[in-house]
C-alpha cells in the first residue's frame, strides 16, 4: 500500500494513555491463544470488551426506511450524486473478496469475506450515521465487532493506527477513472479507537446482505465520527506505527481532520456542524457531541483538543 505518513500529532498524556490501552488490549488478545478456535471469533474470547447495555440501547430514534438508507448514499467510486449511487454500484462484483489484514502483526492473513462471516457471528447494531455535510440517518446494520477481526492478526507493541483501504477497481468502479478524490479510498483510527466496542464491520442491513450503495460485501462503521470515517468496500487493513494520511485529509485538510469526531462546536470552514437534517424528517435537529454516544468515546480523546483534532 502506497501511504504518506507523517507524525502522530499527539502530547505525551496521549502517547503514555495510548500505549496503557495498547497493552491492555494486546495482553486480552494472549488470553485468547490458549483458546480453541471456534472460540476466537467471539469478541470477548478474542480479548475485545463487551458492548455496554445502555450503548446498545443508545439509540430510541426509529431506523429510517430501506429506501431511504439505499436511495441516497454518499460513495464516490461511483459518483458525487447521491441518488446516482444506487444505480451505479450495481456494477460491482462482490465474489471472489478477499480482505487482508496485515502490518505490525505477529499473524498476518487474508480471508475470504464469507469465511469472515463464519469466523465472527453475526449481531445486530442500530446506530446514527452523520455525514460531515449535516445530514443523518438511522441504520440497522448487522455484521461484527471491529475488535474481534482485528485481534486475529495479534498485533504488536509497534502498532498504533489502523490503516483500512478499500477496493481500486476503476473498470467497475466507474468515477475511479476520473477521481474527485484520490483512491482507494483511505480510512484510519488509533488503535484504541479501532477496538472500541462500538467500532463495527457492516455485512448486513436490515437483516439482510449490504447493498453494493451502503459497501458490500463489507465496510466498517464508526458511529461516533462523521460518516466518511466508515470506508465501504474494504480489502486491505494494515495495523502501522505513524499516524496514516487518509484520502480525506489529503483532499481538503482544512475541511477533514484526521479524528472526525461528531462535534457541534466545531464548525466545518464552510457551514455549521449545530445541527442536522434527519434523512425523511423537515425540522433540523441538533447534533450531538460525538453523535450521541459521548458516554462511551469521550474518554478516548481526553486532554485532547478538539478543537485542534477535528
Ligand atoms: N469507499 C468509500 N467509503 C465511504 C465513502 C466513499 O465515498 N467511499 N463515503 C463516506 C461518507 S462521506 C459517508 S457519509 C458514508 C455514507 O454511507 P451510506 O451511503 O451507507 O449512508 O460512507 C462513507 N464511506
Ligand atoms: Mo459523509
Amino acid at each position: 500500500m502506497k501511504s504518506g505518513f507523517e507524525e502522530p500529532a499527539e502530547g505525551e498524556a496521549t502517547a503514555a494513555r495510548l500505549v496503557h490501552g495498547r497493552r491492555r488490549f494486546l495482553r486480552a488478545a494472549l488470553l485468547a491463544l490458549g483458546l480453541p478456535a471456534a472460540a476466537r471469533g467471539a469478541p470477548e474470547a478474542a480479548g475485545c470488551a463487551a458492548l455496554p447495555g445502555a450503548a446498545r440501547a443508545a439509540v430510541t430514534e426509529p431506523p429510517n426506511s430501506l429506501e431511504e438508507i439505499t436511495g441516497y448514499n454518499n460513495y464516490y467510486e461511483f459518483s458525487t450524486d447521491k441518488r446516482a449511487v444506487r444505480v451505479l454500484a450495481q456494477a460491482l462484483a462482490l465474489r471472489p473478496w478477499a480482505v487482508t489484514v496485515d502490518g505490525e502483526v505477529e499473524k498476518p492473513f487474508t480471508l475470504d469475506v464469507d469465511d469472515l462471516a463464519r469466523l465472527f457471528p453475526a449481531e445486530q447494531r442500530t446506530y446514527r450515521l452523520r455525514c460531515v455535510e449535516g445530514w443523518s440517518m438511522v441504520i440497522p446494520w448487522r455484521g461484527f465487532p471491529l475488535c474481534a477481526l482485528l485481534a486475529r492478526a495479534r498485533p504488536t507493541s509497534a502498532a498504533k493506527f489502523v490503516e483500512f483501504a478499500g477496493l481500486h477497481r476503476p473498470s467497475e468502479m466507474v468515477s475511479q477513472r476520473v477521481p474527485a478524490i484520490e483512491f482507494p479510498y483511505r480510512e484510519a483510527l488509533r488503535i484504541d479507537e479501532a477496538v472500541h466496542p462500538l467500532a463495527f464491520v457492516a455485512t448486513g442491513l436490515y437483516g439482510e446482505a449490504l447493498p453494493k450503495q451502503n459497501g458490500a460485501p463489507l465496510r466498517v462503521v464508526v458511529p461516533w465520527k462523521y460518516g466518511f470515517k466508515s470506508p465501504k468496500a474494504v480489502t486491505h487493513i494494515r495495523f502501522v506505527r505513524d499516524q496514516p494520511v487518509t484520502s480525506w485529509q489529503k483532499a481538503s485538510p482544512s475541511e477533514y481532520g484526521f479524528y472526525g469526531n461528531v462535534n457541534p462546536d466545531v464548525p466545518h470552514p464552510r457551514w455549521s456542524q449545530r445541527r442536522e437534517v434527519r434523512i425523511g424528517e423537515i425540522a433540523k435537529r441538533p447534533t450531538l457531541p460525538f453523535n450521541g454516544y459521548a458516554e462511551f468515546v469521550a474518554g478516548l480523546y481526553s486532554g485532547m483538543d478538539l478543537k485542534q483534532h477535528y
